[in-house]
């Protein structure tokens, strides 16, 4: 197609309208379970919130593949490593807040066999502002390799197999 001056024009208009009326949307993405090596001790999900147009609060965090979730926080006092139960956390509209080891996580017991063995989980994550966001997230062993087994098929080890993070 030749870019006439008309075609230039309407794909002018369409950017500009999408520049001012579209809030950003509020979104999660990156979620992934990493396993505890010790399989009687929690695990934990980590995942990137990105605002929206206005802030709101993640109010819970849900999922029918573990029997216990809790959200938490890890910070380090005096060379000492700790974590404590949230109830709640701020998603500032148009911020990044990151769920990630070292910080904020969501702590898993129990997760269910089946999706060790799928390599995959999927969370709600329910926000203040009503929103409910059905996020997918891929189960990692301890190592940081990906969980699910090769069944009869060893192409299964490429994805997630990164070691030494
Ligand atoms: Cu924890």
């Amino acid at each position: 197609m030749r870019f006439t001056p008309s075609t230039m024009m309407m794909g002018a208009m369409l950017i500009a309208m999408a520049g001012c009326s579209e809030p950003p949307p509020l979104y999660v993405d990156g979620a992934y379970v990493r396993l505890n090596a010790n399989p009687n001790a929690p695990s934990a999900a980590y995942f990137t919130i990105h605002g929206g147009g206005e802030a709101v609060v993640l109010r819970d965090v849900t999922t029918e593949e573990a029997v216990r979730l809790e959200l938490h926080e890890s910070m380090t006092q005096d060379g000492m490593a700790s974590m404590k139960k949230v109830e709640t956390v701020d998603v500032p509209a148009k911020s990044t807040v990151k769920f990630e080891p070292g910080g904020k996580h969501v702590m898993l017991w129990n997760v269910n066999p089946q999706a060790i063995a799928d390599g995959k989980m999927s969370f709600t994550f329910i926000f203040s502002n009503g929103d409910r966001i059905l996020v997918d997230a891929a189960v990692q062993k301890a190592d940081g390799s990906a969980a699910t087994a090769p069944a009869g098929n060893a192409a299964s080890d490429d994805i997630g197999n990164h070691s030494g993070h």
